[in-house]
């Protein structure tokens, strides 16, 4: 592989991989990539996707495989942990908090059994596949209990006996619930980071690392961001435009034969809920329109 090249780690095949590549074409890159291959080669940036496991994610970046990598935020402080542990230290940063890729860690009981807050869990069996994290909560609220490390299928682990209880992922609920398992205690809320390297890169890589933070930031920016009209009484503006949200000065604009009216337009940095319309509606405001941002330049 060519070593003037940036590499990035994505996910193979998983609940990332979508999310990831979106992102990556929004920021422009055009990924040439056949059927099955492991690298993805940027045609338009020196930039290549090593497509791999999420959990060799930080490993790549640890070991200079890798400059950047997308991954959870629950593999990267497990791994980060799991390095602690063991007297050595991460060398992978996160960068970017993602607007993909949310769940949290939680700690989930049988529907049935009784919960008084974290002392219920003293002396109890906790499967898990975060055994590092895990541990760092039960330490934090000074409980003792026993960690169960499992691959995978935590969700069964109360039904086979391996386990009283479960730490797992949850997005919906739905696999708890299915499982007769009910959520009771977070102990981490996820998103997808972007990570890189804490090594210092030559200029020209460290340059398109900069232009790809700045087009993230931009493309996330965009997702969020509405573009809002309407017309409103004159009157009625200070109301409205406070009630815009994360909008700065609104255009004005006089409405031909109606002089107490104006039409207001406004780029809002948040998203705008059918209860924001309804307040601007309360405070004199009609024709409503919300559209969607494609790109966005300061
Ligand atoms: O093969 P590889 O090791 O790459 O993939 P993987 O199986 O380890 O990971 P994958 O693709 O399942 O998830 C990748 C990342 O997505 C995770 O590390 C999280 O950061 C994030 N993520 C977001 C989730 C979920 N949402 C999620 N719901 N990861 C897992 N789940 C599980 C959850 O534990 C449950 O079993 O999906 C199931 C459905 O969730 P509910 O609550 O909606 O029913
Ligand atoms: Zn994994």
């Amino acid at each position: 592989m060519d070593a003037a090249r940036l590499k990035l780690a994505v996910q193979k095949a998983g609940r990332l991989t979508d999310p990831s590549l979106d992102l990556l074409v929004r920021c422009g890159l055009k990924l040439s990539r056949g059927k099955d291959q492991l690298v993805g080669y940027g045609e338009n940036m020196p930039l290549d996707v090593l497509f791999v496991r999420d959990d060799d994610i930080p490993d790549l970046v640890q070991e200079d495989v890798c400059d950047l990598g997308l991954l959870g935020l629950n593999v990267l402080e497990e791994k980060r942990l799991e390095f602690a542990a063991r007297g050595g230290a991460a060398r992978f940063m996160p960068v970017r908090r993602l607007d993909f890729g949310r769940c949290r860690l939680s700690l989930a009981i049988p529907t049935e059994a009784s919960w008084q807050g974290v002392d219920s869990l003293r002396g109890k069996r906790i499967a898990t596949t975060y055994p590092f994290l895990l541990e760092r909560f039960l330490r934090e609220r000074e409980v003792t209990a026993h960690i169960v490390t499992l691959a995978g299928a935590v969700e069964i682990a109360p039904r086979l006996k391996r386990a009283d209880l479960i730490c797992d992922l949850v997005a919906s609920g739905a696999t708890l619930e299915a499982n007769h398992l009910r959520e009771v205690e977070t102990v981490l809320e996820c998103h997808a980071v972007l990570v890189r390297t804490p090594l210092i890169l030559p200029p020209e890589k460290e340059d398109w690392v900069q232009r790809l933070l700045m087009r993230i930031d931009g493309v996330q920016q965009v997702r969020e961001s509405k573009y809002i009209m309407l017309h409103a009484p004159r009157s009625a503006l200070p109301e409205i435009a406070r009630l815009l949200p994360g909008s700065e000065s609104p255009t004005i604009i006089p409405l031909e034969g109606s002089p107490d009216r104006v039409a207001v337009h406004a780029v809002c940095r948040e998203n705008v809920f059918w209860e924001t319309l309804e307040r601007l509606k309360q405070a004199g405001a009609s024709a409503l329109l919300v559209l969607p941002v494609e790109k966005m330049l300061a």
